[in-house]
């Protein structure tokens, strides 16, 4: 049962218009692998027609950065679902005259520290400095969840907000 290419171009385009459906959140770039499967686009609506080598870059706290005073888990609840590869970018000014409650950001090992902001077993994954201009990129490469948290003030960042949960899925489910 050979599939003419048009019968093929037709399935495809409705994969495609059904996972476009997903990406419609204004705080997500997408990012620069683009596949095209060695058809030509250029007549079709969908730039987007690979759904699985697309990974979304997406700024943490939209416009309001990685800032005090924020409601990080929120936003991690309305920006859901992130994905496997997706980016997520931490911006954040650096220490200075006018900035003297810098941020960074920590990995916490498990949900139990999360929920305490324990940062006793955590992992700095960025410094006070490291948010600036562009902000640190951090891919989710892996499968499992990840417990971001802002390390300064001893916890108090992370107890007023800072901080937030993230388990990637696959872009199929
Ligand atoms: C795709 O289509 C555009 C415009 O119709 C054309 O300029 C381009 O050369 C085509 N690319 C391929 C690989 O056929
Ligand atoms: C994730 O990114 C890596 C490295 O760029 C790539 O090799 C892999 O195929 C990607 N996986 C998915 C599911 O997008
Ligand atoms: C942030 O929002 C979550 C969910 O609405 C809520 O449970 C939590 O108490 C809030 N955190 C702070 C520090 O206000
Ligand atoms: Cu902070």
């Amino acid at each position: 049962m050979a599939l003419t290419n048009t019968q093929l171009l037709i399935q495809i385009t409705m994969i495609a218009a059904i996972l476009a459906v997903g990406s419609s959140n204004p705080n997500v770039q997408q990012g620069p692998q683009n596949w095209n499967f060695g058809f030509n686009y250029t007549n079709e609506p969908f730039r987007h027609p690979n759904p699985f080598q697309n990974s979304r870059r997406v700024i943490v706290g939209g416009s309001d950065n990685w800032r005090f005073g924020f409601n990080y888990t929120e936003w991690a609840r309305t920006n859901a679902p992130f994905y496997f590869n997706d980016t997520l970018v931490f911006k954040y000014d650096p220490p200075s005259d006018t900035n003297i409650h810098p941020h960074s950001i920590y990995l916490l090992p498990n949900l139990w520290s999360f929920l305490r902001c324990d940062l006793r077993w955590a992992k700095r994954v960025a410094s006070t400095t490291q948010g600036a201009g562009e902000g640190f990129e951090f891919v989710l490469n892996k499968w499992k969840p990840y417990y971001f948290a802002c390390g300064e003030s001893k916890g108090f960042h992370c107890q007023s907000g800072m901080k937030f949960f993230v388990m990637p899925s696959f872009r199929w489910q």
